[in-house]
């Protein structure tokens, strides 16, 4: 038994990176600088970065463009402030900022105003009342009395450092473009101090003619995040980042992290009713009690919004926004990453887990520092893959079920799933994925369906697939069921798309159960043929 219980079904976990251990599977593309790489560190002759220590910052110079992240600390960076005779002057931001920031801020109210003074226009708008409850109520006298002392000057300090640790321009990752960015762990602790600080020129607005309209919010209160009060789990995800700063500004982490955009254009994606690959050729673990996150060594499934991060600056606290808030170094994809088109996907490599939780939704709360214990690869990047993929979200069963949804649902699922495979192999690609109920909590979407659509997007990319229930014993050994008699019909991905466009249109879905109808199906369809002799169900459950 793996996991000591008995609460998986299939095969083993290790059948999923295709060795005993899940670092046995072959590494992503390495780091490498290209036109359509964007490396901001300096990258060692020999590609090796000494272990504990920070690449040195990639020299280059400040692009002011819509090309690029516009830098908080560029010459270019400028606002108006008024004089003592009401007139109004254009100063360079970032002196202001420095400003700002090198005076002692003692309080929530010293760092609201610190926050302010360079974000004048927000005077009357921006609250700060969640700041103030963390640190005045909710925590600990001697907690916020260590962070206004010993961890606050050093996230301003670490702010401050921008124009030294960043030196070249960081490229926006547009729609519709094949393009990666690496950065260092450190140079990603500055970019989010600034965001804590809410420094980056232009992310403010939150009017649809902004110029960043089409990308997440960054600066952490633009959406409010300083201000929620109305539920414990907004504190609990602040006190997450805090832990995450006290951690880096103790340590510098000597790793990098790589941030890939795939997008593959209509005409290269699959042809699901024609697809020949047979839905049982790979191996499949279902696991009701274990989370994504744990999944050691397996591409680890963002359930994303369109606009990455979704609410994990404002209100959200479900599978995304919590895993941003353990894993801050992945709320860096939210300065950059234009909003996802419908045959797009991100991939992060690298990104260091901080902290523990317990909880979900309402009852989140942080549990302490995490250790991450995960292997650094060949370009110094932890061993840790997240792949954000959004669902749609739905109202109603109809339009779940209709052939367009599917067929979205399947091309985004293949986008992701089949980053770094290799095209002309036959054979199964490691590390397999390690997903969930994608699509079916906060946007509405059926486990049945949704678990299927995965399943066939998994074989379309030959990577083999581990799913976790989340508690749910029941959905645990429907999807066994399922896979196994489609394995043992010999069901293609086109056959199994098919069955299911033919259910939606003749059936009332709210009515009908996908399961019994695929059953009824397969079971009578002229599809049925015997199994091949060497392959067997993979099931540990002897009737099966
Ligand atoms: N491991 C495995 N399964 C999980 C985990 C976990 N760590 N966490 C949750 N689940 P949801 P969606 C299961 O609602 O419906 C966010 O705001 C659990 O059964 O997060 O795709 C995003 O930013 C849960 O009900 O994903 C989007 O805006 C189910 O996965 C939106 O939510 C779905 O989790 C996406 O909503």
């Amino acid at each position: 038994e793996m996991d000591g219980g008995d609460s998986w079904r299939g095969v083993p976990l290790s059948e999923m990176y295709g060795s005993q251990s899940p670092w046995g599977s072959p590494e992503f593309s390495l780091v490498s600088p290209s036109f359509n790489h964007a490396v901001l560190y300096h990258v060692p002759s020999d590609g090796c970065l000494a272990d504990d220590k920070p690449p040195k910052p990639q020299i280059g110079h400040d692009k002011w463009d819509s090309e690029h992240v516009r830098m908080p600390c560029s010459s270019h960076s400028l606002y108006p402030v008024e004089d003592s005779n009401g007139e109004s002057h254009l100063k360079k931001r970032w002196e202001m900022i420095e400003s700002a920031l090198s005076k002692p801020i003692r309080n929530s109210h010293d760092l609201a105003n610190t926050i302010l003074s360079y974000n004048t226009k927000f005077r009357n708008t921006w609250k700060f009342r969640g700041l103030h409850k963390l640190f005045n109520e909710y925590l600990e006298e001697e907690e916020s009395q260590y962070f206004f002392d010993v961890t606050l000057p050093e996230i301003a300090k670490l702010a401050l450092a921008l124009p030294k640790l960043i030196q070249s321009p960081i490229p926006l990752l547009k729609k519709h473009t094949n393009r990666s960015i690496s950065l260092s762990q450190q140079q990603i602790s500055c970019l989010l101090a600034n965001a804590f600080f809410c420094t980056f020129p232009r992310r403010n607005s939150t009017k649809p003619t902004s110029e960043y309209n089409s990308y997440p919010f960054f600066n952490f209160n633009t959406y409010r995040f300083y201000e929620a009060t109305d539920s414990d789990s907004n504190l609990e995800k602040l006190k997450c980042i805090c832990h995450y700063f006290r951690r880096v500004v103790t340590k510098v982490p000597g790793g990098v992290v790589s941030f890939t955009r795939r997008s593959v254009p209509g005409r290269a994606l699959p042809a699901w009713p024609r697809s020949q690959r047979p839905l049982g050729c790979l191996p499949l673990h279902v696991d009701a009690s274990r989370t994504i996150e744990d999944a050691d060594g397996l591409i680890q499934v963002d359930f994303a919004n369109k606009y990455l991060g979704g609410g994990v600056l404002g209100h959200g606290c479900v599978q995304e926004e919590i895993r941003f808030v353990i894993c801050p170094e992945l709320m860096v994809s939210m300065l950059f990453t234009e909003v996802l088109s419908p045959n797009e996907a991100l991939m992060i490599i690298g990104a260091e887990r901080y902290s523990k939780y317990s909880g979900y939704g309402q009852s989140f709360r942080w549990a302490g520092p995490h250790c991450d214990g995960s292997p650094r690869d060949s370009s110094g990047r932890r061993r840790r893959a997240l792949l954000a993929i959004d669902a749609l979200p739905y109202s109603s069963l109809s339009r779940e079920f209709s052939r367009d949804a599917i067929t979205r649902e399947l091309n985004k699922a293949w986008v992701g799933f089949s980053f770094d495979t290799d095209p002309q192999s036959e054979r199964a690609q490691y590390p397999g994925v390690a997903t969930g109920n994608w699509g079916c909590g906060a946007f509405g979407g059926t486990t049945q369906l949704k678990s299927l659509l995965q399943l066939m997007a998994c074989a379309q990319a030959r990577r083999p697939m581990a799913y976790f229930t989340f508690g749910d014993t029941k959905l645990r050994d429907e999807i066994v069921d399922m896979y196994n008699l489609l394995a043992r019909h010999n069901v293609t991905v086109g056959q199994l798309y098919k069955y299911i466009v033919k259910f939606s249109q003749e059936k009332d879905v709210s009515q009908s159960q996908l399961n019994l109808y695929l059953e009824q199906v397969v079971k009578s369809g002229t599809s049925a043929s015997p199994p091949p002799a060497n392959r067997s169900a993979p099931s540990k459950r002897s009737d099966d």
